[in-house]
């Protein structure tokens, strides 16, 4: 008999939930391991027989590993969509699809994390340069996303997962996107998934309670100085 699909992640990170989501969208029968990143879980080496460039999420399909989500996400929808519209298999659509997948790595994802590194790491506000990055970033995207529902047309694919996933990482500094009204609108109608809230507020909690951690931390330092 076939087992469950194995998902190893953790909650916090977009590559994580873009996971989670294509799951739920799927309908999957899987068993969740979270992997603990802060207490370094990753390198256990039962973990890293699975994925030796121990990074999350990682899937055990029966024995089949694979990890790198949008790797991930692209197997999943191959292998188990029962219809052509989360991955398309039309090679035009499909690579718009892609396309769309690496901007979000760099433009999108690529933008984020640079931006939220210092509130983790010091508990202090981004680099000009890297607010600007974004700033552009997002300009771009919502000029982009005028006159469309999702981020490829009509219908919502792997690549609005990845991009609503990464975007949604800055709701736990209370970003404020509302000079983006495309983006806002797209935000919204991804968030009205039945299944967003269960696959993405854990992890947000988590985030905004690191944050929160750190900018005490760093409060502390000032005043001790
Ligand atoms: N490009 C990878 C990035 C995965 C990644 O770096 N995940 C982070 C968490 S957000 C991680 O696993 N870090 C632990 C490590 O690299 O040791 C993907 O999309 O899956």
């Amino acid at each position: 008999m076939k087992d469950p699909i194995f998902v190893y992640f953790e909650p916090a990170g977009p590559p994580s939930r873009a996971v989670l989501l294509t799951i739920k969208e799927l309908k999957l029968q899987i068993k969740l391991l979270p992997v603990d990143l802060f207490s370094e879980e990753q390198f256990h080496p039962e973990f890293l027989k699975v994925n030796p460039d121990h990074t999350l999420p990682t899937i055990d399909d029966n024995g089949y590993h694979l990890w790198e989500s949008r790797a991930v996400n692209m197997y999943l929808a191959d292998r188990y969509s029962i219809n052509d519209t989360l991955y398309p298999a039309d090679p035009q659509k499909r690579g718009l699809v892609n396309r769309l997948l690496f901007y979000d790595m760099e433009q999108i994802f690529g933008k984020i994390i640079p931006y939220l590194k210092s509130f983790f790491s010091e508990g202090s506000e981004p680099s000009d340069e890297a607010k600007k990055a974004l700033e552009e970033s997002f300009n771009s995207f919502d000029k982009y996303l005028e006159g469309k529902a999702y981020t490829t047309g009509a219908h919502m694919t792997i690549a609005d997962l990845h991009i609503a996933a990464s975007i949604s990482s800055l709701e736990p500094l209370d970003y404020d996107l509302s000079h983006w009204g495309n983006i806002v609108a797209y935000m919204k109608r991804m968030k009205s998934l039945p299944y967003w809230n269960e696959c993405n507020e854990p992890g947000l909690n988590m985030v905004k309670e690191k944050f929160k951690q750190a900018k005490e931390n760093k409060d502390e330092t000032e005043s001790e100085d």
